[in-house]
C-alpha cells in the first residue's frame, strides 16, 4: 500500500471520560470519523457519567512523556491535540515534547472547567498553559468563559474584555489563531469568531440547539485537528469542523439521564423515516 494513502496521524493528549462523552474518548472517535488514525496519550482518568464528573486522577508527568515519546520515535505525526492535562507537572512535560516539533500544527482546547461547571484546571494549571503551551499553539479552541478567565488581568478590578480585547489578548500571548466559541454567550444563534494577528478571520453564525451536550469543544476541537492534517488551511479547518459538529450535535442522544452526547458517526446510521433522535 502507498504510504500516501495512509490516513493522517494526530497524537492526542487527553484525560479520559469513560462516558463517551468528552475527553479522549471523543477526541478519539471524531479524528477516526473523519479519517486519521489517532494516537493516544492519556493524562488523567475521571470517573463521571453523563450527568457529572465526580473525580480526576492525573497521571504521573514521566509516564505521560513516554507515552508521547515512544510514538513521536515511531511515527510522522502530522498536528497535535491537547485538551484536559490533569497537572502542572504534566503541562510542563508536553510542553517540552511539542518544542521539539515546531513545524506541526497544535490545537489546544483550554479544558478549564466542564460544561457542567465542575472545575478541571487549577489556577497554577491556567497559569502554566498560558506561559509553556500558549507560545506553541496553532490555534487556540476556549469558549467565551475560558477566553476572559485566560486573559483576565485580576489584578485591575475593572477590566472586563470584550470577546474581541480577550482574542486579542490570547494572541498577544502567543497563540497564532484563536477561535472563540459563543454556546455560553446570551444570543439567539451560536457565533463562533476565528480571530488571527489582524483581528478578526471569520465569524459563523449556527442555529442554537435546545439541548444540552456533553462533549462538544472536544469534539470541535478534534474536528479541525483533523481537517489541519489533511491540509486544510485554518479558515477552511474551521469552518468544516463547525459543520461537523453542529451535524454530530443535531443527531445527538441521550443514553442515560444526564447531558446529550453528540453522535461522530451520524454519517454511519441512516436515519428511519420519522426517527428524531434530537430533543424536542
Ligand atoms: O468537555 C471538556 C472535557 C474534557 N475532557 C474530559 C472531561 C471534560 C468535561 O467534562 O471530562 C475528560
Amino acid at each position: 500500500m502507498s504510504q500516501d494513502l495512509l490516513p493522517p496521524i494526530v497524537m492526542v493528549f487527553a484525560a479520559s471520560d469513560p462516558s463517551g462523552g468528552a475527553g479522549l474518548q471523543a477526541d478519539i472517535m471524531t479524528l477516526s470519523s473523519m479519517g486519521c488514525h489517532p494516537l493516544s496519550v492519556l493524562t488523567a482518568l475521571t470517573v463521571q457519567d453523563s450527568a457529572g464528573v465526580e473525580d480526576a486522577l492525573a497521571i504521573d508527568a514521566d509516564w505521560v512523556a513516554d507515552q508521547a515519546r515512544a510514538l513521536l520515535e515511531d511515527m510522522s505525526v502530522s498536528a497535535f491535540k491537547i485538551g484536559m492535562l490533569g497537572s502542572v507537572e504534566n503541562i510542563a512535560a508536553i510542553a517540552e515534547i511539542i518544542s521539539d516539533y515546531p513545524d506541526i500544527p497544535l490545537v489546544l482546547d483550554p479544558v478549564l472547567a466542564s460544561g457542567r461547571g465542575e472545575e478541571l484546571a487549577s489556577e497554577d494549571m491556567i497559569a502554566a498553559m498560558r506561559e509553556l503551551l500558549l507560545p506553541q499553539t496553532t490555534l487556540l479552541t476556549p469558549n467565551s468563559l475560558e477566553a476572559r478567565r485566560l486573559v483576565l488581568d485580576e489584578a485591575n478590578d475593572d477590566d472586563d474584555p470584550d470577546l474581541a480585547e480577550c482574542a486579542r489578548r490570547l494572541v498577544g500571548a502567543g497563540a497564532e489563531f484563536v477561535l472563540i466559541t459563543g454556546t455560553h454567550e446570551n444570543s439567539t444563534q451560536v457565533v463562533n469568531s476565528l480571530y488571527g494577528e489582524n483581528g478578526l478571520i471569520r465569524a459563523d453564525a449556527w442555529e442554537r440547539l435546545p439541548g444540552s451536550y456533553h462533549g462538544s469543544g472536544c469534539t470541535l476541537a478534534s474536528a479541525i485537528a483533523a481537517n489541519l492534517a489533511n491540509g486544510l488551511d485554518m479558515a477552511e479547518a474551521v469552518r468544516d469542523a463547525q459543520d461537523y459538529t453542529w451535524q454530530a450535535l443535531a443527531n445527538g442522544f441521550r443514553p442515560g439521564m444526564g447531558q446529550y452526547l453528540p453522535d461522530r458517526f451520524f454519517w454511519a446510521r441512516e436515519p428511519e423515516p420519522g426517527d428524531a433522535r434530537t430533543p424536542a
